[in-house]
């Protein structure tokens, strides 16, 4: 009987820790551009835009702001509500993409 017990609490972690987990997706920024473009994500997982271009850039949108990036550097977000993003750089204005966020 503990040994049952013991068995299911152990299942019952990894499921816990299976669902806690999330994906982190990258996202290259070269040629003044976002690759991909758009990405769509659950919530829990993390975007990391990584500068491999020869300028700096930025992931901004209407609520938050990465900041400029450097070539070689790279902005890391968790996303934790879901919702959809219109993402510009604020140093190339043709330069946009979207994150959508959906409930897990
Ligand atoms: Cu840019």
């Amino acid at each position: 009987m503990k040994k049952t017990i013991a068995i299911m609490f152990v299942v019952m972690a990894a499921m816990v820790a299976g669902c806690a987990r999330g994906a982190e997706v990258k996202v290259s920024m070269k040629d003044f551009a976002y690759s991909p473009r758009e990405v769509n994500i659950r919530v829990g997982d993390r975007i990391r835009w990584a500068n491999i271009d020869v300028e700096a850039h930025t992931v901004t949108t209407m609520i938050w702001d990465s900041g400029a990036i450097e070539p070689g550097k790279s902005y890391s977000r968790l996303f934790d509500a879901a919702g959809s993003f219109e993402i510009k750089c604020q140093f190339h204005p043709d330069m946009v993409g979207r994150v959508a966020v959906t409930a897990r």
